[in-house]
């Protein structure tokens, strides 16, 4: 059954919300469907919610019980979904649900569900070959991928970060970065000197001085990722943490502002202060005890842990530590990247001279991987006076380092964002959705607090985690599916294609669900 749809997909048909199976949705107008032509974009979208059962309704029920009999790993799975009867900003479940999907994959569908620019890349026959054929990037390069690399990436590198990696997932790229900072840091304090044989034998056990006492700084409430390395970045839920072992690296206040932010300059001003000063005495401290912070690693807004915000001055001290502590500088834009918050990267909104040096992502731009300073390539960071052969290149390295596949949707999200001019789309739909929001915590204060965020990047904060995963249920009844983030906020993730009038679909669900509590 399973198979069998897929290739029904792949084959470019899309069942519809009547259940036959067709020419893809967007080419027809099929009368008697709730299917309505949105003129521009191409794709057709359904004209709102519909929900036919709870969710999950029975037969996600069903089939997450068959699921389980492969996988005992599916606690978390909320529902079912139909992916071929899924279109644009809506999300259909296998009970028929039709739900307004401003979660979108954990965040990480730009363009929605099936939309037209996607499945045309993934059907025009000049990439079949890309699509069949996965290379091992670091040892095969296919013809054709530098330029694919030049047209679609490069172009929307951050200022002065002019080179990039690609990987396969957010913790594949934050832990390559992190790597990319170990070695610049150890690079620099060599200054030249050879590498010694005591450093190449202890190394393979796991000792100093070949694995060195080096640390990364994080901040409380961030995560970073779930693998062994990235688990010691991340501080923003237990569960992620608990039985793990964990990196003792230092771990930085992240500031606690006060919302709206420019009602609250001067407190926020002394709590940024508050926080950069610790960042420097944590760096003095690990030195102090022979083990130097090589680099930190931070995100523009902490998203899994609660949408907390800091201002472009926080950044910026950030920047000026570094320097001054010859430390290394990731930004994580994986969950901010992609143009949710108005611009590519929300980083692109600090207006720093000297910019990061390295920016991950993942997500929304469907590829992951990181931007980077030359002087941070591995290949520039390669000890001298040792055997070339020993050690050149290799450094960071795995069988896929990426995925060109991917690179075509990207290539055609990417063309998408600009044709539909989706940049300002999102701050436009943004502006209407943080007012609607700021309009309902003044009508139920009981309830809601702290609208905030950039472009559709938004959240807002509930009495508690109780009533936050209520309120997130009874908007899946009224077919508005949300997610939640930090001890109790719901975050706002829709994709690029979020329009005025979801927002209003979604505003108007809020204002029912809030009545009702
Ligand atoms: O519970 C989880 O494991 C989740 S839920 C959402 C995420 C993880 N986000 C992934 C993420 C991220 O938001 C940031 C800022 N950095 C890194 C990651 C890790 O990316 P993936 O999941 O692709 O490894």
């Amino acid at each position: 059954m399973f198979t069998c749809k897929m290739l029904k997909l792949s084959a470019n048909h899309i069942k519809n919300s009547c259940g036959r199976l067709n020419l893809p949705a967007y080419l027809h107008n099929t009368g008697p469907c709730s299917l309505t032509a949105v003129p521009k974009p191409r794709a057709q979208e359904y004209d709102g919610p519909s929900m036919k059962t709870e969710c999950p309704g029975p037969k996600s029920k069903e089939l997450m019980k068959r699921y389980e009999k492969s996988n005992k790993n599916i606690k978390h799975v909320q529902f079912v979904v139909d992916l071929a009867s899924s279109l644009g900003n809506y999300v259909v479940d296998v009970d028929g649900n039709r739900m307004l999907d401003i979660f979108m994959q954990i965040s990480s569908l730009p363009l929605g569900y099936n939309h037209p620019a996607i499945l045309d890349a993934m059907q025009d026959p000049a990439n079949l070959v890309t699509i069949a054929n996965r290379p091992a990037l670091g040892v095969n390069l296919p013809e054709g991928y530098p330029e694919i690399i030049e047209d679609i990436l490069i172009p929307i590198a951050p200022k002065g970060l002019e080179n990039v990696q690609t990987m396969m997932c957010g913790s594949c790229a934050n832990e390559n970065a992190m790597k990319q900072v170990f070695l610049w840091y150890k690079n620099n304090k060599r200054g030249g000197a050879p590498v010694t044989k005591e450093e190449m034998d202890s190394c393979m056990v796991n000792e100093a001085p070949g694995s060195p006492q080096f640390t990364f700084m994080s901040f409380n409430g961030s995560f970073h990722g779930r693998t062994i390395g990235c688990l010691s970045l991340t501080h923003s839920k237990m569960i992620h943490k608990l039985d793990m072992p964990a990196m003792d690296w230092p771990v930085a206040p992240f500031p606690s502002l006060k919302y709206p932010l420019d009602m609250h300059l001067a407190e926020n001003r002394a709590e940024e202060d508050r926080c950069l000063a610790e960042v420097q005495r944590l760096i003095d401290e690990y030195a102090a005890k022979g083990r130097d912070v090589a680099g930190l690693i931070v995100e523009p807004i902490q998203a899994e842990g609660g949408d907390n915000h800091a201002t472009p001055y926080f950044f910026q001290g950030l920047r000026n530590i570094t320097t001054q502590n010859g430390m290394g500088m990731v930004v994580d834009e994986v969950q901010t990247g992609g143009g949710c918050t108005g611009t590519i990267f929300a980083s692109d909104q600090w207006g720093l001279d000297n910019p990061p040096d390295l920016l991950t992502f993942s997500k929304k731009l469907t590829v992951a991987g990181y931007f980077y300073k030359t002087e941070f390539s591995p290949d520039q960071t390669i000890p001298q006076a040792v055997n070339a052969t020993d050690i050149k290149g290799y450094r960071v390295f795995n069988t896929w380092m990426g995925d060109p596949s991917k690179m075509i949707l990207l290539g055609a999200i990417l063309n998408t964002i600009k044709e539909e001019n989706l940049l300002e789309n999102v701050k436009e739909t943004g502006k209407i959705l943080n007012d609607g929001l700021v309009q309902l915590q003044e009508a139920y204060p009981h309830i809601f607090s702290k609208a905030r965020g950039h472009g559709t990047f938004l959240a807002i904060d509930c009495t508690d985690a109780n009533t936050a995963t209520q309120i997130s249920t009874l908007m899946k009844t009224q077919g508005v599916n949300v997610g939640l983030c930090g001890a109790k906020s719901l975050r706002f993730r829709p994709a690029l294609t979020f329009k005025p009038f979801h927002a209003d679909i979604v505003l108007d669900a809020f204002d029912k669900v809030a009545k009702k509590l």
